[in-house]
């Protein structure tokens, strides 16, 4: 796995529901992510923030909220995760809501079309990400960056990355899911998005669905793990802005972190949606860092 690690702090909540996963990144870096890296060996180099647009906080327009501050947030956040991949550099995002999944995961699509990859995308969430302007309850771009990301979605938002669509809904394996919209439902049958949802995972064990998610990774393959922090139960992370009940335990996030950390693929990580005003002293930020130091292999006597 790439050793050389570069952080890069998008400080917005543009496209949430809530106010407060601007302050995402800080809380990380409270947490020490950094150091806890360079703990494993890892040079890793802090970029700082991005900066771009205030939040408005307006009410939607044709189905989206502050689609114009989101599009500018993606812009640059793809530029930077761009940069970083291109000069050999593993980026680690620190969200900031999910919208900017959009400009982060374009970035590395690009990427891989340059040095003739192939993409896989772990999205692990509570959520499916899947809405479009007409089929959003809310219009909150933080619930349709998969859906953008595949070509569903506003001109300025699909083309981001340079190919429109960015990614193929193949590529996709969503882990965790467990709250989805009736539409939303449909539309992820009808592009057949292959989801382990918290069924699948009570059924069959995180171990099986995380082997499925994982299959025919090669070494060829570039991984790219979107960590929505309301995939973890909201009992061990109660500090993301939509909660929803019956999410994994801590031990089933570890087991998920340490299968991806055995691939040795991972060549991106988004962490996002975490958000300090909502959270206890801190705690749900210490929780992400540590499932983000079993996905660069924090090792246990089992291994070596
Ligand atoms: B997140 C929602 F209606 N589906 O679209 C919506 F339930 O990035 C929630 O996964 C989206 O946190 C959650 O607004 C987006 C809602
Ligand atoms: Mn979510
Ligand atoms: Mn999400
Ligand atoms: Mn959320």
């Amino acid at each position: 796995m790439n050793t050389k690690i570069s952080l890069i702090g998008a400080p917005t909540d543009i496209g949430a529901g809530s106010r407060g996963a601007s302050m995402g990144p800080e809380a990380l870096r409270v947490a020490n992510i950094a150091s806890v890296l360079q703990g494993h060996g890892l040079e890793v180099l802090d970029k700082g923030n991005l900066s771009g647009p205030s939040n408005p906080w307006l009410p939607p327009v044709n189905g989206y909220r502050h689609l114009a501050e989101v599009t500018a947030w993606n812009h640059s956040l793809h530029d930077a995760v761009y940069t970083e991949l291109q000069g050999g550099r593993l980026p680690i995002v620190l969200g900031g809501d999910h919208c900017l999944g959009i400009g982060s995961i374009s970035a590395v699509a690009r990427h891989c079309r340059d040095v003739g990859k192939k993409l896989r995308v772990l999205w692990l969430d509570a959520h499916a990400d899947f809405n479009t302007n007409t089929l959003t309850p809310s219009g909150n771009i933080h619930g349709m960056p998969v859906a953008c990301l595949c070509g569903f979605g506003p001109q300025e938002l699909i083309e981001i990355g340079g190919q429109v669509p960015a990614i193929s809904p193949k590529w996709v394996r969503q882990i965790g899911i467990r709250s989805v919209d009736e539409g939303e439902k449909r539309f992820v049958h009808e592009q057949d998005l292959e989801v382990f949802d918290m069924r699948y995972i009570d059924e069959m064990g995180m171990r099986a669905a995380m082997e499925l998610a994982l299959a025919l990774i090669d070494s060829n393959t570039h991984l790219h793990v979107s960590f929505d922090v309301d995939f973890l139960d909201p009992d061990i992370a109660p500090g993301v802005g939509t909660t929803v009940r019956g999410g994994p335990t801590y031990r089933e996030a570890q087991l998920c972190m340490e299968m991806i950390a055995d691939t040795g693929r991972m060549g991106s990580l988004d962490v996002f949606e975490l958000n300090p005003a909502l959270d206890e002293r801190n705690r749900t930020a210490e929780v992400a860092v540590d499932l983000i130091e079993s996905l660069f292999g924090k090792s246990t006597l089992m291994r070596k």
